[in-house]
């Protein structure tokens, strides 16, 4: 019994001792441990009579319990100084100047689809799109341009097989539109998108280029309706002042086509420099749906009618901004892109 008072002595000077969490669980396993110092003094209780068994293994549990609290009240106080200790490493100076965080802008090329788009949207259009990977049939067939017709090598394209190919403008996407509407008019959508053509890059030309298609059918749409909307465009897009006019031309697609200019930002009209003297700059093309095209779409050309037309953000972007080359919109070079930073 006076090993036991030894051992609890021993213990208790070590656990006051310990320095760490993991020094005080050393000390645990040695004294509490199944060879410990308690369970082999146990090992005489078998030769002593009831009343020292008795005597003898109290005095062994409370030993017991007086380390196991003592344990207890040490991890408590280690515990609170290694905590103490983390916060004290870990701290947060709440007063030192934070990162800057740059903030991504659109593209200009975006701001741009998203200006055309808002205008459209505010006269009734709904916004379509569709795969950039066509079918031969989508992107030419449906639009009036048959196997060896000469249009085709117009815009020559990207095949990937026999019959699919990247598509070289956003029309097969109202083809598509066509087809879902089953013949019922009105349709007014626009088409959006990245096109394809194989094309030398240089500063005028990119083989990944973007376009906005506009297309509306309905009863009774003639030249005039496509006249009207173009000229609201115009002035919304570039400003109040900007009168357009049509001269003809031509697309597989419409009949009668129209290419259409809007005057010129520096002279309107009278003629300058920027507009090689002709007072006008052509920004998009357009025309009255061929019947064949409304036919294969699914529509009455006895009943309906429709207007069609597209432009290239790239080119309206350049002479909004008076950009010079049109790789500039693809190299992504920061300091450009910046600069149409709105949110400055
Ligand atoms: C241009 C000319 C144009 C169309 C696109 C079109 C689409 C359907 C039916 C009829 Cl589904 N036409 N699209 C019509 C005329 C011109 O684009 O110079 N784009 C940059």
């Amino acid at each position: 019994m006076a090993e036991l008072h030894e051992i609890a002595k021993q213990a208790l000077t070590e656990i006051e001792n310990a320095k760490s969490l993991r020094e005080l669980n050393d000390v645990r396993i040695k004294y509490l441990g199944k060879k410990g110092p308690i369970q082999e003094a146990m090992k005489i209780m078998k030769d002593l009579d009831e009343e020292g068994r008795k005597a003898f293994g109290k005095l062994a549990n409370d030993t017991k319990n007086a380390i196991t609290e003592a344990l207890e009240a040490k991890e408590r106080v280690l515990q609170e100084e290694e905590l103490k200790r983390k916060l004290e490493a870990e701290k947060i100076d709440v007063t030192l100047p934070s990162r800057k965080q740059t903030l991504g802008i659109a593209h200009l090329t975006q701001q741009v689809i998203m200006e055309i788009e808002d205008i459209f949207l505010g006269m009734g259009y709904t916004i379509a799109e569709g795969p950039e990977v066509e079918s031969d049939y989508f992107n030419f067939e449906m639009l009036n341009l048959p196997k060896g017709h000469p249009a085709r090598d117009m815009q020559d394209s990207f095949y990937i097989t026999e019959e699919l190919l990247l598509r070289t403008h956003t029309s097969p996407v109202q083809a598509r539109t066509m087809l879902k509407y089953q013949g019922q008019g009105p349709v007014k959508i626009i088409c959006p998108g990245k096109v394809y053509r194989r094309d030398d890059d240089d500063a005028t030309h990119s083989h990944q280029f973007l376009q906005i298609e506009g297309l509306v059918i309905d009863e009774k749409i003639t030249m005039s309706d496509l006249k009207g909307t173009l000229a609201y465009f115009a002035k919304k897009m570039f400003g109040e002042e900007r009168e357009i006019r049509f001269r003809p031309s031509f697309f597989p697609f419409t009949e009668p086509s129209v290419e259409v200019d809007v005057t010129c930002a520096k002279c309107l009209g009278k003629g300058c420099p920027m507009c090689k003297h002709t007072g006008y700059i052509e920004i998009l093309g357009a025309g009255m749906v061929h019947p064949n095209v409304l036919r294969m779409g699914g529509f009455d050309p006895e009943k309906y009618q429709g207007f069609a037309f597209g432009m290239g953000p790239e080119r309206i972007a350049i002479l909004k901004y008076g950009i010079d080359d049109i790789r500039q919109f693809y190299t992504n070079d920061l300091r450009f892109n910046h600069q149409f930073n709105r949110m400055l």
